[in-house]
């Protein structure tokens, strides 16, 4: 082992942390004269009791003062600008103590004893033995060797979708790039889960993926808006998390929306806390049926003149042919309100009813995801823009469409800022194979050597030997648990590096304990998609147990690998994070922000860099250049304009995605044949009081769970006919699988429909068994694993029929929190 690349293994190491108190007191001592003050640096005055003391650091949930004594985290206090501070800050000391943590590496026995390949379908039941780091880093290394030399680097899936903390530096999923690059390739994963199909179709349509874009500044919606349409958008809910460390600004935004008192509409089967919040007329279609919904809309805007033709002239292509489509000429279906109301169960004058008030004023869509997560997911939201278009707002002061608004506080104004660059995943080589469309894991791993249809091309499935994950939860957030589990035996390896024995840990052969973000130094940015703020992650407690930080454990595996001096350069923690730091300051340089030095930044462990915001950004409206000057700004599609028809997509052919959008019945739903056996439409939409499955093994879950159980939401109506009461453990199931959850009776959701989040963790009733109940309440040992088009291939998480019925007999103990015994 070389010497300068233990570095930063050093510096955050438990055994060796003279080192990393070295380089907190060199800062402290420069921290004196660095002081004198930089205009956007803010110290968050903190007077930390005697024995204790208080650092900044921050996770999907937000930036919080971590409060240690005695060498223990022992309580995490919100910052003070954090609008909402969630529930899981005062409950996140647990995660770092949790009885869920990996404590050691660890091999599966059968693994071990017999090598890769012995026993597959023992992965689950439980059997670890502890090994030492050098063993296991030795162990993964021959692996990762031994498939591509014989397999070549297709074979390794280092793909690792998933949502990593937060943090700049120690990224685990650009980390293990760096090192599967470094080693000659692997297949990485293409989309992803949250918007695969959306993504996919607004790069046709609008040349840009629009789903992570800044949207119009809150701002100009106040000023200017009539109309708020949330279309399956949620986001009193979901700007509770966000992907870099939010502030939750956004929910002053909707404050102020509430109390202008603008006319809100919410269409969705549940009644959400936003529609509650913004006192919104409620629609509750039935599940994946909008798409009929909006072309009733589309047609009744054409009987009552209200399509802008300007509009759609100068700035898009291919009305005619959506026109005629919409009209019945080319399929012999006109699209009336009365044909979308047997489709919705939405009565047609509640659909004439919506298209008269969106006409009626600026009115602005706000387009949620979790329609598109569906299957022909990318219809609704190619409709959606074409409403948007047919009403002529696109790009106007408070009108149009934006597929953002329940997501990182877009609608926040941006701040003028520079960004800390990430590590970034290295250079890829030259044979790099092809990259698998994410959401498709499992049909790869069942269907070697298939080949798929996926946005124009063919894309061939390898033949996966290697599974490598970190920082995603794969047995959360896959489809068809049961179906994945079977796949999930045919690779020679799994390892999984995780904070904690999630499913996917105790369902892999090499386990390896990776430290919480609070157990190491970084920074990140706050704020969301304003980009407000550069916070600083200072390490709260040292690694527990035999913890490593992700990126210390791939430095252990490519020291054996032999490229050891390359892999992290030979710098340490401290070494990174000023260089990326420095690449930040370069970046505000040349912006004219007066931003502090590195060691003024870091050295008092509550100071944070806050950002200007501009008139510019406040006065933003997304699409108002294309608007102004659509020769000069043009989209990024074929035409340089929307897209209302596609030639590129319509070339491609497929069945299920064609050259505009068009009503496809889903696979299954509430008008399908199959609900006369499971008459159930089941939304697993996102937690509020999780991001995904994190943050579920802490005592948060107390807030939320019935009978110990993910909470099931049923209508008045389907319980009573079921004898099923607010606190019944009941079954939830269909023919892909079964799962225990506690039943909450209300009325905020429409007959027909039940809701039970996505992220429960998985809870085999007999570990390691395919098609073992679920005691906990995860949802996706229901779901559908399909692609959602040939264009897409993404996820169809919410098209999904189930039955529910009240559990009799004994009710299971939840074991999902629980490490595997002697683990
Ligand atoms: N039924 C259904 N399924 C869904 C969805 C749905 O709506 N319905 N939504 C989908 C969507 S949009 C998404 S984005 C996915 C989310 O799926 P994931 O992103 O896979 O879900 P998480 O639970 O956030 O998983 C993150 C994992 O990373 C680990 N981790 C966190 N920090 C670190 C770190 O620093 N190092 C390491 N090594 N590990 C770390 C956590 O412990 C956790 O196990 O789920 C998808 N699945
Ligand atoms: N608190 C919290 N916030 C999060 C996350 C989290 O896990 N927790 N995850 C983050 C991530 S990764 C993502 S991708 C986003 C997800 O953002 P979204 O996908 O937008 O969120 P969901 O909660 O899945 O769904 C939003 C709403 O869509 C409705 N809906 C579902 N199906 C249909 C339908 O067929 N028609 C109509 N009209 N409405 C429907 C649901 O009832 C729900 O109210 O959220 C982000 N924010
Ligand atoms: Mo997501």
């Amino acid at each position: 082992m070389s010497t300068q690349n233990n570095t930063i293994t050093e510096n955050t190491s438990p055994t060796k942390g003279m080192t990393r108190r070295r380089f907190l007191s060199t800062l402290l001592s420069t921290s004196a004269i660095a002081f004198m003050g930089s205009p956007l640096l803010m110290k968050v005055a903190h007077a930390a009791a005697a024995g204790t003391k208080e650092v900044l650091n921050g996770a999907h949930w937000g930036l919080f003062r971590a409060v240690v004594k005695d060498g223990r985290f022992v309580e995490a206090k919100p910052f003070e600008h954090d609008i909402r501070p969630t529930s899981n800050i005062a409950n996140t000391p647990e995660l770092v103590y949790s009885q869920s943590r990996i404590k050691y590496p660890m091999v599966r026995r059968g693994f071990l004893e017999n090598g890769p390949q012995a026993n597959t379908e023992e992965r689950g039941k439980g059997e670890f033995v502890r090994v030492t780091w050098d063993q296991a880093f030795e162990l993964v290394a021959k692996e990762l060797n031994r498939v591509r030399d014989t397999f070549g680097p297709a074979a390794i899936y280092g793909g690792s979708p998933g949502w990593k903390s937060v943090g700049r530096f120690h990224n685990c999923r650009a980390g293990l790039y760096r090192l599967l690059n470094m080693n000659g390739g692997y297949t990485k994963g293409v989309g992803d889960y949250s918007t695969g199909a959306a993504q996919v179709i607004m790069t046709h349509i609008m040349g840009n993926p629009e789903v992570y874009a800044q949207m119009s500044s809150y701002e100009t919606v106040l000023e200017h808006t009539n109309n708020i349409i949330l279309w399956g958008c949620n986001p009193q809910e979901t700007l509770n998390m966000g992907w870099v460390i939010p502030d939750h600004k956004g929910f002053t935004y909707l404050d102020q929306l509430r109390d202008a008192g603008k006319n809100v509409i919410s269409i969705d089967p549940l009644m959400t806390e936003s529609a509650k919040h913004l006192n919104a007329k409620w629609y509750a279609p039935r599940p994946g049926s909008d798409t009929a919904t909006m072309m009733a809309i589309a047609h009744e805007l054409i009987k009552t003149e209200k399509v802008d033709e300007d509009f759609l002239s100068e700035f898009t292509v291919g009305y005619e042919e959506l026109k005629a489509y919409v009209l019945g000429e080319t399929d012999g279906i006109e699209k009336t309100p009365e044909w979308a109301s047997k489709l919705s169960e939405l009565p047609a004058s509640d659909i004439r009813d919506i298209a008269a008030q969106m006409a009626n004023g600026t009115t602005m869509i706000m387009g949620g995801w979790s329609m598109q997560r569906a299957d022909h997911g990318e219809q609704p939201h190619w409709m959606m823009v074409t409403l948007a278009a047919m009403l002529g707002q696109i790009g106007k002061p408070g009108g149009g469409f934006g597929y953002s608004w329940h997501y990182e506080c877009a609608g926040v104004p941006s701040a003028n800022n520079a960004i800390v660059p990430g590590l970034s995943g290295g250079k890829a080589p030259e044979n790099m194979p092809p990259a698998m469309p994410v959401a498709r894991i499992t049909d790869a791993l069942l269907n070697p050597g298939e080949t798929i249809d996926h946005n124009g091309r063919k894309y061939t499935y390898p033949e996966f030997k290697l599974i490598y994950w970190t920082g995603g939860n794969p047995l959360s957030h896959q489809q068809d648990r049961n179906r994945m589990l079977k796949a999930w035996q045919r690779p020679e390896t799994i390892i999984i590096q995780d904070i904690f024995w999630t499913a996917s840990a105790k369902f892999a052969d090499i386990v390896l304990p990776a430290t919480t973000a609070f157990e190491r130094n970084d920074m990140e940015m706050g704020g969301g998609a304003s980009g407000k703020y550069l916070f600083p992650m200072h390490q709260v407690v040292e690694p527990q147990f035999e913890s490593k930080n992700d990126l210390d454990i791939y430095q252990g595996i490519a020291d054996k690998l032999g490229f050891g001096d390359k892999y992290l350069e030979g710098k340490s923690e401290e070494d990174w994070l000023r260089e990326l730091y420095s690449k930040a300051l370069a970046q505000g340089k040349a912006k004219n922000l007066e931003m502090p030095d590195f060691d003024e930044f870091w050295s008092n462990p509550t100071s944070y860099v806050e950002f200007p915001t501009t008139d510019e950004a406040i006065q933003y409206t997304r699409h108002g250049e294309f608007r102004e000057d659509p020769l000069l700004e043009p989209l990024g599609t074929p035409s340089g304009l929307i897209e209302i028809y596609s030639k590129t997509v319509a070339d491609m052919g497929y069945d299920d995605c064609k050259g505009h959008a068009t009503w496809i019945e889903p696979a299954e739903w509430l008008g399908s044949e199959k609900a006369k056996q499971y008459p159930l439409h089941m939304l697993s939409p996102h937690p509020v009081e999780r991001i995904h499955s994190q943050t579920n093994n802490i005592s948060t879950r107390d807030n939320y769970t019935i009978a110990g159980r993910e909470p099931v939401w049923i209508s008045e109506e389907d319980a009573s006919s079921r004898g099923i009461k607010t606190g019944d453990v009941v079954r939830v199931f269909n023919e892909r699988g079964e799962t225990l959850a506690g039943a909450y009776v209300t009325g905020d959701l429409r007959k027909g429909v039940i809701r039970l989040r996505e992220g429960g963790w998985y809870d085999p009733e007999v570990p390691g068994k395919v098609g073992s109940r679920c005691k906990y309440g995860h949802a996706n040992v229901l779901t559908i694993d399909k692609g959602a088009s040939k264009l897409s291939q993404a996820t169809i998480a919410n098209t999904c029929l189930v039955d529910i019925a009240k559990l009799e007999g004994d009710v299971p103990k939840v074991t999902a929190f629980d490490a595997p015994k002697g683990a």
